[in-house]
């Protein structure tokens, strides 16, 4: 008893002292963050996650509060309380239609500096997220040995091509697949490319005018040291479906440090230039940087003039970084991995990139039409996720974020694919179609207003997808690389 006597006396004596030398009562301030909140969901959807309002109090003593909401859709838990605390603020976006709601939480302090306290709160509400179309896989022909690029060379001829890994490229006509392959690599006395892997022929692009000009190109992993070659061949004279492999001229040729990771799609964009994917140049993380360097070519898309006459190359006037210190003038987009498919939409000419991710996370990039320059992330960034895995809090300033992703529970590898523009199914017009090498899903997504569509298509397709493509009149085809057949994506 006695030594708690002592300690309240001295606790009294303590108090006294404080109070009466040097701290006034002060006025309670009310002080709130953030000033603002915003919301957004899609109507006919779940409604957007709650957020939290912090209610302090900046001039000592004592701040008690409550708070409201003042519209049918705004709420507000709990509504009343002593600061320190936190405040959940809710919306509900049931029965709301289209359009932008504003309103207010008001918080209010008897007595206190800067009450009552009044939030904006913006609720937008976008449209209803639309049903994507159902979709069935018809075989067309089979027999090609591991396929890995489709395509036409937009002559009016009806000719599909398909690239095969090895360094074949056959042509469908008609139905058909012609004994004599269009381009054979494979069969050269002195063998000039490497395949197997990730490497070998990986695509072929015909460029606008091909009908008079009689040449393509082909991107291809060569034999001595298995860098990245894309080269111009040209059509027998007397035969258009047989192109002659001694008429090789080398556009570009990019060093490959590792095996995999070589990109290999070559597309003519609308504005009639060269688009070319490069691969971070392998291993796994990017150990060398390639995505996030400008002074390489690897870990990027390429855009170049093929076709103005100057050799082998010209870099196009309007290229996104010509005015910027260190960069390589060829790059338009970087933060790339391995952009193993991409292809432009023929209605908008918006381009899709599905960048292969590295152990978690498949990604769908997009760009609207004409506009480069996008940092797509690599390797600051896999997908929507800090890179490495645990990373906390990456700097995701001036990133172009993907517009679609999925997990590796998922499947191993994405595979970009086609924007459908075919007048056959018009339930698919505007859906871009992709899938995964190893599960063989397909999904499909489509641009709604701000915000994007999706849907799984279709799953245990037994497919091994390294590969989608379009013919002249907009249909989409994919491959099974296992068996080398081709299908047609149609509607039920
Ligand atoms: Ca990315």
């Amino acid at each position: 008893m006695r030594i708690l006597g002592t300690f309240i006396s001295l606790l009294v004596i303590a108090g006294c002292s404080g109070g009466s030398s040097s701290s006034p009562v002060s006025t309670p301030v009310l002080s709130v963050t953030p000033g603002s909140l915003a919301f957004t969901g899609q109507s006919g959807n779940a409604n957007p996650a709650s957020r939290t309002i912090s209610v302090t109090n900046a001039g000592g003593g004592t701040l008690l509060w409550t708070a409201s909401g003042n519209t049918t859709w705004l709420s507000v838990t709990p509504t009343s309380g002593a600061a320190p605390s936190t405040v959940s603020v809710s919306v509900d976006i049931s029965g709301l239609a289209t359009g932008t709601y504003n309103g207010a939480v008001t918080i209010t302090s008897t007595g206190a500096t800067g009450s009552p306290k009044s939030i904006p709160a913006t609720l937008t509400v976008g449209s209803p997220p639309a049903a994507l179309p159902q979709i069935s896989l018809s075989p067309l022909v089979g027999g090609f040995v591991l396929p890995v690029h489709v395509t036409h060379a937009g002559d009016g001829s009806g000719r599909i091509f398909v690239v095969e890994q090895a360094g074949r490229i056959r042509i469908l006509d008609n139905g058909v697949v012609l004994p004599v392959p269009f381009l054979d690599l494979a069969s050269l006395a002195s063998p000039r490319l490497v395949s197997g892997g990730e490497q070998g022929l990986l695509s072929v692009a015909f460029p606008p005018g091909f009908t008079t000009k009689h040449y393509f190109y082909v991107n291809y992993t060569r034999i001595q040291d298995g860098a990245t070659v894309v080269a111009r061949y040209r059509v027998s004279i007397g035969d258009n479906n047989v192109a002659d492999p001694a008429s090789e001229e080398i556009i570009l040729t990019v060093s490959q440090p590792f095996a995999n990771h070589n990109g290999g799609q070559l597309a003519f964009g609308p504005d009639g230039y060269l688009y070319i994917g490069m691969g971070d140049g392998g291993s796994g993380g990017d150990p060398q940087n390639n995505g996030q360097s400008p002074g390489t070519l690897l870990g990027k898309l390429l855009r170049i003039d093929v076709e103005s006459g100057v050799q082998p190359y010209r870099v196009p006037p309007d290229n996104p970084f010509l005015l910027s210190a260190g960069y390589l003038p060829e790059i338009w987009a970087l933060g790339l991995r391995n952009p193993w498919r991409f292809s432009f939409d023929r209605g908008t000419g918006d381009l899709y990139i599905g960048d292969v991710g590295q152990g978690n996370v498949e990604e769908i990039d997009f760009q609207p039409a004409g506009e480069g320059g996008q940092n797509y992330g690599w390797n600051i960034m896999e997908g929507d996720s800090c890179y490495p895995p645990g990373t906390v809090g990456c700097n995701r300033a001036d990133l172009a974020p993907p517009v679609f992703v999925y997990d590796h529970s998922h499947g191993c590898s994405v595979t970009g694919g086609h924007v459908y523009r075919g007048s056959a199914f018009p339930s698919l017009q505007g859906v871009y179609f992709f899938g995964d090498l190893c599960s063989g899903r397909i999904w499909g997504i489509r641009k709604n207003g701000a915000a994007w569509d999706n849907a799984l298509l279709a799953e245990n397709t037994a497919l091994t997808i390294t590969t989608f493509g379009e013919d002249e009149s907009g249909n989409v085809y994919v491959v099974n690389y296992a068996n080398g057949e081709l299908l047609r994506i149609v509607s039920p």
